[in-house]
């Protein structure tokens, strides 16, 4: 897939403006010029922020797997598709070629036939970064079921939650994963989740960890012989442009995540594109992503972006610790890769352990470094420029989310000159907006406001599964005839933008987005609480972390509080997952509510923060003596 060899930054803003200038030509030629169709578009736009109604390249035909793999044979059969890095180094690297994972893929899908699954029904995907993972997303495609990914750090509550939402006949997991020193029984949480799932007829268990599982007679069954005995020939099924490719869960700030649905054309279209020029990926390039495929960061830029464009995409199945904090300069270098993507959280972390870590290897492979998932600060983009890319290799600080399916804001390498802790840029065909709490576009540079997009792009989510009227609110009421993206921005003196972070009740923790009513309704659980708040607050590594506010039923010291504070965890543990623990528990006597009941979290996020200079007018609270003795107790 050639590219537009974006040089200067006069060059960004002449394609720039082509391409909002007229998006439906500028896509159109992409789409012509790259890929591979069964059928071309009647139309190539339609769409109504005001419903909220978008389609892509409607009347065409297509199979993405045929974007990923049949038409990469003739060229590049032979080439690396997927470069499997297991959790131990000792273990051997897989190589799997575009010929090998065209004939896993065909295999799986075959097993996926077999199992009654049709276009249309929903698989659900609990996996850890095992080729399994990678392979069953498309073999998924292949046939036109629709997967949703849960990723593998999600409790039996959580996983049961995401099945029974969707409705998914099937469950794919392995017997269990390794992280670092550790082993996790996966399958053990499936049949836990499994007891809440009345819709699951079948269970396919890859094995990974050899350890005992219990296997259910009639509804679970061992992957391997089922590939072993089935074809690696299958005719790909023909998909409408518009139709469900996947669902992947994202946190909301209220109630059940939401399963943001994306469909075939218009995702292919922009993940591949976004991934040709954001990397600038060459032929002979490694490429990769230190993402879990269990978030959209994989989906698009560890799965469908590289195999469309035939690069070669490492999947790592580990953690950056494992065996020491050198692991991810130890493959950079074994695996001479040439872009590498990961999160702020990971920069902090890794950077916290000392630069002799980095020092033993040689990273000159390194073209360009990406960053995404929270706003990276600058102490951790000068550590990732200076001690990573030398100086020589650009970052690209990559801002984008679930919904968008593919990267929106961000630095072209180099073409735009980065500016630390901004992510610089829109891409081709993306046309940010500020808005002011009013309701008004802020015009003009040097100015902050929350975030909009104008106009649709191609991967845009198209609907929440099963809940079209939320996807209206959540995303297309605050402002009219824009998409909300629920972030803050400011836009800088040349026009670049800097995202300041979430400005609704979602908190990134590690680079991992948690919703905080459904850890507060998890903590209301505990028979001894009578109401909770969590609010984030800043954390050196995290970014952030969580302090739960909980107001006990019975007061006074009847209960040990160290003892409550573990039960709080556990109960978030089984109802979400560890990631969603908190740092810190204060036991109140009451939280700040204000006259209509709702509890404000601005001073309470200030308390966390130890940010209490000015707490603004609280008089008006319904009980204002509460936030003294939250104060006065502030951990
Ligand atoms: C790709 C992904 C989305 C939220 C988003 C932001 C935050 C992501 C950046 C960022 C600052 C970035 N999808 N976010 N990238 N904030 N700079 N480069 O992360 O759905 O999991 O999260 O993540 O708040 O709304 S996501």
């Amino acid at each position: 897939m050639s590219n537009y060899h974006i040089k200067h930054l006069e060059e960004y803003y002449q394609v720039y403006r082509k391409s909002v200038r007229n998006p439906e030509a500028f896509w159109e030629e992409i789409a012509e010029e790259h890929f591979l169709w069964r059928k071309k578009w009647d139309n190539v736009l339609s769409w109504d922020f005001k419903k909220p109604e978008v389609k892509w390249f409607e009347g065409a035909k297509l199979n993405i797997t045929e974007n990923c793999l049949d038409r990469h044979l003739a060229t590049r059969g032979d080439k690396v598709a997927i470069l499997f890095e297991p959790n131990d180094p000792k273990e051997e690297a897989q190589h799997i070629t575009y010929r090998d994972l065209y004939h896993r893929v065909n295999q799986f899908a075959n097993v996926l036939k077999s199992k009654g699954i049709k276009k249309g029904d929903r698989v659900c995907i609990y996996l850890p970064m095992i080729p399994e993972l990678a392979i069953s997303l498309l073999a998924c495609a292949r046939i036109g079921a629709i997967h949703s990914v849960v990723f593998a750090g999600f409790s039996a509550t959580a996983l049961a939650t995401r099945i029974n939402d969707s409705d998914c006949k099937m469950v794919i997991t392995s017997d269990g994963s390794y992280r670092g020193k550790k082993t996790i029984d996966l399958k053990c949480i499936v049949d836990e989740a499994l007891e809440d799932c009345n819709g699951v007829e079948s269970v396919l268990v890859a094995k990974r960890i050899h350890s005992e599982c219990n296997m259910k007679e009639g509804r679970d069954e061992w992957l391997q012989p089922l590939l072993d005995a089935a074809s690696d020939q299958l005719t790909a099924t023909v998909m409408d442009a518009e139709d469900p490719l996947f669902i992947l869960y994202t946190s909301g700030s209220t109630g059940m995540p939401k399963g943001m649905v994306h469909t075939t054309a218009g995702y292919m279209v922009y993940s591949a594109y976004t991934f040709k020029n954001v990397f600038q990926y060459r032929e002979n390039d490694v490429y990769w992503c230190t993402a879990d495929i269990g978030w959209i960061t994989g989906h698009s830029y560890i799965v469908y972006g590289p195999l469309a464009n035939g690069a070669t995409s490492v999947m790592f199945e580990g953690v950056p610790s494992y065996p020491d904090y050198g692991r991810f300069w130890e493959i950079v270098e074994k695996h001479k890769v040439s872009q590498f993507y990961t999160a702020p959280t990971a920069i902090r972390a890794l950077a916290k352990e000392g630069v002799e870590h980095v020092e033993k290897h040689d990273l000159s492979s390194l073209k360009v470094l990406g960053t995404v998932g929270e706003p990276i600060n600058e102490e951790a983009w000068h550590w990732y420029d200076d001690n990573i890319g030398k100086r020589r290799a650009p970052i690209v600080d990559t801002w984008w989310q679930t919904e968008t399916g593919g990267i929106m804001i961000t630095p072209i390498p180099y073409s735009t000159p980065t500016k630390p802790t901004y992510a610089t840029l829109p891409f081709m065909g993306i046309q940010p907006a500020l808005m002011d709490e009013q309701g008004k576009e802020i015009k003009g540079n040097q100015v902050d406001g929350r975030l909009c997009i104008k106009f649709p792009w191609p991967s845009i989510a198209r609907t929440i599964w099963g809940n079209h009227q939320r996807y209206k609110e959540t995303y297309f009421s605050a402002y009219e005839n824009m998409y909300f993206t629920g972030d803050g921005a400011l836009r800088d003196e040349v026009g670049y933008y800097r995202i300041t972070g979430r400005v609704d009740d979602v908190i990134i923790v590690s680079g991992h987005n948690l919703g905080t009513a459904p850890i507060e309704d998890a903590i209301n659980e505990h028979p001894a609480v009578a109401e909770s708040a969590i609010v984030g607050f800043p954390h050196d590594v995290k970014g952030n972390a969580l302090y739960g506010y909980v107001t006990l039923k019975e007061t006074g010291e009847s209960r040990n509080h160290d003892n409550l504070r573990k039960e709080i965890n556990q109960i978030i543990t089984e109802q979400i997952g560890p990631i969603a623990k908190l740092n810190k528990i204060q036991f109140t006597n009451g939280l700040p509510k204000t006259r209509s009941g709702k509890i404000m979290r601005r001073i309470l996020r200030k308390i966390a923060s130890k940010d209490t200079s000015n707490l603004g007018d609280t008089s008006t609270l319904l009980n204002p003596e509460c936030v003294q003795e939250i104060m006065d107790n502030a951990l």
